[in-house]
């Protein structure tokens, strides 16, 4: 069974899914118009309670795809988007985040946006899921609703650690601003 998140919306992964060890992180989505070429960016930030990354190799992304605790690896760049069901995944395994990370924030960018003229306006179709990667049953799935105009870059989702439980939430937040943009704010 899954759920459909809307924004805001939060579930706790210990009580929907008992006994999940692996989480998969899948985002999709397609675009209004292929004569371009859209390249949207998958990238995850585990963040202290401070709200920062403890070390740059904490930012995951597709030149850095796994972090040093081995909790979180990125699949690789998908460059168009072609095609139904995820364009990007990662897996994460919880029990191995290093003490003191208590959120790992997905956000997904559009390469080279400005040169291309490109934002989230020109994007259709697109969601953040979570599933169980040894079951594939999905867990809870989230579509980006938002009217979206200029924005290039949006806060997508999070898992989060609260009493000791993972959660996850979906955030959806827009940006007019790129991967450089999460970076300055979050390491
Ligand atoms: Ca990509
Ligand atoms: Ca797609």
């Amino acid at each position: 069974m899954t759920i459909n998140l809307k924004k805001g919306g939060r579930i706790n992964l210990a009580k929907e899914a008992p006994g999940l060890v692996r989480v998969g992180v899948g985002l999709g989505w397609d675009v209004s118009n292929y004569d371009n070429t859209f390249d949207l960016d998958t990238s995850a930030f585990m963040l202290t309670e401070q709200g920062k990354i403890p070390s740059d190799e904490f930012f995951v992304f597709y030149n850095n795809l796994r972090s040093p605790d081995g909790a979180l690896v990125h699949k690789g760049d998908n460059r168009t988007g072609a095609g139904d069901g995820d364009d990007e995944m990662l897996e994460a395994q919880l029990s191995k985040v290093q003490e003191g990370i208590t959120d790992i924030l997905f956000v997904v960018t559009i390469h080279d946006a400005e040169i291309r003229n490109q934002n989230f306006g020109q994007v259709k179709n697109a969601y953040i899921r979570i599933y169980d990667l040894d079951t594939h049953a999905q867990i809870a799935q989230y579509e980006l609703d938002e009217d979206f105009s200029y924005e290039t870059a949006v806060e997508f989702g999070r898992l989060y650690l609260k009493n000791g439980e993972w959660r996850f939430m979906a955030v959806g937040q827009g940006y007019s601003t790129g991967l450089q943009g999460f970076v300055d704010k979050y390491a």
